[in-house]
């Protein structure tokens, strides 16, 4: 059996309610979506790089260029359909590993498909269903904050993320713990501050937070490595965790005791497992983040999140708390007990909404083995 056909559709579909973090804010998300046929099969997979390069550098236009002029012809030409040999070909290009994961993605939907298997069971997941959690935005007052945390937990939510910037930290988080004092709750800064603002982010042990997520910039596992010293919150790596590697080096470091894991900013699948595996062995637990995915990339999440090492509730919403219509039927919902159900149909297990795509695609191009 051989790749028939891929399909790159880049789309843009409009938040409900806008995002904000100390990169900025965002009223809708740009992102690729990645379609592979064979024998009457179809594998989806989402790209997660943004219209800006904020959070990563990739951004639609780097991802769409990768994926057209090297990776899309990489798999035709080496006749590559499992996602493992995919990974390794590969690695004969560095970085854009959102590129990468989202093409990978594709071909494990594939795979699993045709084994008749949901992902989470060729993953060899351990739970049916794992516990959500919710990432709030900056908002333009703390008594907006306070009633959109309210609406959160109503809906079940496990744990609340806030996002925080110098100028909206201490007193922010002071006032959501004590209008809301035994929540589970955490901080995430993207990247925000630097070791000269260690007295600010020590302030933040008052607040009995589960985590602080990603204080300093990317590159710089050293001096989290110094702050983790000095702070009694457990600091959780995002950005700076790319590969195995980068976890094998802040663990060695003590830069954190958390890693977030997202399968676009490590490349796929193959390497957000050697993560995973890794962390397991050294006792660092993970959780599976988010980059407000459609549903096709979420879902993804989903059947990740199901590995044994995810030990704490994940930025993995309903999809209406993303978007007014999502592109997969069913929608991803979240339960009483504020967790979601894994899909256990073939692959991702939903079914993707091609109509809602073309509703929605700004370019779309096809691609064949010559
Ligand atoms: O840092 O975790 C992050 C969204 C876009 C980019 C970076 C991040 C996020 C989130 C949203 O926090 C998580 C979600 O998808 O619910
Ligand atoms: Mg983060």
């Amino acid at each position: 059996m051989k790749v028939e056909r891929i399909e790159l559709f880049l789309l843009s579909l409009p938040y409900v309610h806008f995002f904000e973090t100390s990169l900025g804010r965002e009223e809708d998300r740009e992102f690729i979506v990645v379609k592979i046929m064979a024998q009457g099969v179809s594998g989806y997979g989402e790209v997660v790089a943004d219209r800006r390069p904020s959070y990563s550098y990739e951004t639609t236009s780097t991802a769409w260029h990768v994926l057209s002029d090297y990776l899309i012809p990489l798999v035709f030409t080496k006749s590559i359909l499992h996602p493992q040999d995919f990974h390794e070909e590969a690695m004969a290009f560095r970085g854009h590993p959102m590129a990468k994961a989202g093409l990978e993605l594709a071909l494990w939907d594939l795979k699993a498909k045709q084994e008749s298997l949901p992902l989470w069971r060729l993953y060899k997941g351990v739970r049916e269903e794992v516990p959500s959690g919710v990432s709030v935005g900056i908002q333009r007052s703390v008594s907006e904050l306070i009633e959109r945390i309210q609406g959160f937990l109503q809906k079940g939510y496990q744990r609340v993320k806030l996002k925080i910037k110098p100028g909206w930290d201490v007193e922010v988080l002071r006032q959501a713990r004590q209008q809301f004092p035994r929540i589970s709750l955490q901080a995430d800064a993207n990247g925000a501050y630097s070791l000269e603002d260690r007295e600010t982010l020590k302030k933040l042990d008052e607040f009995d937070l589960v985590m602080l997520e990603q204080p300093f910039p990317p590159y710089d596992l050293w001096d989290h490595s110094q702050l983790q010293k000095e702070l009694k919150t457990p600091v959780c790596l995002d950005e700076s965790i790319l590969s195995v590697e980068s976890a094998r080096k802040a663990y060695e470091m003590g830069s954190c005791r958390i890693i977030n894991i997202k399968v676009g900013r490590v490349g796929g699948i193959v390497e957000a497992v050697k993560v995973h595996d890794f962390c397991a062995e050294k006792g660092i637990p993970v959780w599976c983040g988010g980059m407000l995915e459609s549903g096709v990339g979420r879902v993804h999440n989903l059947h990740l999140a199901t590995l044994p090492n995810f030990k704490f509730p994940n930025d993995l919403s309903a999809s209406k708390r993303y978007y007014a219509e999502d592109l997969i039927e069913p929608p991803v919902e979240v339960t009483k007990k504020g967790t979601i159900k894994v899909p256990d149909e073939p692959g991702i297990g939903v079914s993707v909404q091609e109509e809602r795509i073309k509703k929605v695609t700004l370019k779309h191009q096809v691609f064949e083995p010559s």
